[in-house]
């Protein structure tokens, strides 16, 4: 798959952060800005699907003020899962490479105030991955309609019961990695689209790395139009069924 890279990137950071955007021109330079002001030792890498709303080029004019912005523009859509795939990827191959990688949603679902806490968990526990999580005590879903959160309760349920996973948000975007546990499975990831989120906490099982959620809240988007299709729901389903198998 074709990519074009813009910007450099300095070495030494301690976090990489991967934003994937399709289509997010209304939230991106408001959420880079926001990231910025956290003070975190980062670096922020933007996988764009060469959005047609022009996400990238505002990705670049923040590039002017913030010297820690990676474009990493591919060519067409390419889903969810290979764009954070390819965001591990990204920073796995640098001379020293981060600690820990955050992956987040780029529509303001998830609050990026909360890094700091993921940051902590994962700090304080030397987890393989710790979920930003709407399901357990104290995390909530804001501004939903009824039959979304169905699906995604129900797709939970089904990844969780199916694959004996011991936690509650398992589809969750928002996560803290550690590089360690990353180096340790990326051969092992082949997602397209949104099962990549069940496909990480399923190889941390496998591979005995500690998983720990720490509850926030989700904010439905409000800018910028969704992705989630029923094809997507479809591969999501057929992943799971299929690492039921496989499990056997
Ligand atoms: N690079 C890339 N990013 C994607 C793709 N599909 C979704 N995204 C991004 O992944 C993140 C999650 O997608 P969303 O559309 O917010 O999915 P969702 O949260 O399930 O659905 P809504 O919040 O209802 O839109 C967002 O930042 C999207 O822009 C894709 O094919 N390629
Ligand atoms: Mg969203």
């Amino acid at each position: 798959m074709g990519y074009q890279l813009t910007g450099n990137i300095n070495q030494n950071f301690e976090i990489g952060v991967i934003l994937p955007t399709y289509e997010e021109a209304d939230n991106i330079a408001n959420l880079i800005e926001d990231i910025e002001n956290l003070k975190l030792s980062a670096t922020i890498v933007v996988i764009d699907d060469s959005s047609p709303d022009g996400t990238a080029q505002i990705v670049q004019e923040t590039q002017k003020k913030y010297s820690n912005v990676i474009l990493y523009r591919r060519s067409k859509k390419s889903g969810l899962g290979t764009a954070i795939t390819d965001g591990f990827k990204f920073f796995l191959k640098q001379v020293s490479p981060p600690k820990y990688i955050f992956t987040m949603d780029a529509d303001y679902s998830h609050d990026p105030h909360d890094m700091p806490k993921l940051l902590a968990v994962m700090q304080e526990h030397k987890c393989g991955i710790v979920i930003g999580s709407r399901y357990s005590g104290g995390g909530k879903i804001v501004g939903w309609p009824f039959s979304r959160k169905i699906i995604s309760k129900t797709a939970n349920a089904i990844a969780r019961v199916s694959l004996g996973l011991g936690f509650q948000d398992c589809t969750s975007g928002y996560r803290c990695y550690s590089t360690i546990f990353l180096r340790e499975v990326i051969n092992s990831l082949h997602s397209y689209t949104y099962e990549i989120q069940i496909e990480t906490v399923r190889q941390a099982a496998l591979k005995n790395f500690q998983v720990k959620e720490l509850p926030v809240l989700f904010v439905n988007r409000k800018r910028g139009k969704s992705k989630l299709t029923w094809s997507e729901i479809q591969s999501f389903l057929s992943y799971t069924i299929r690492a039921v198998w496989c499990s056997r």
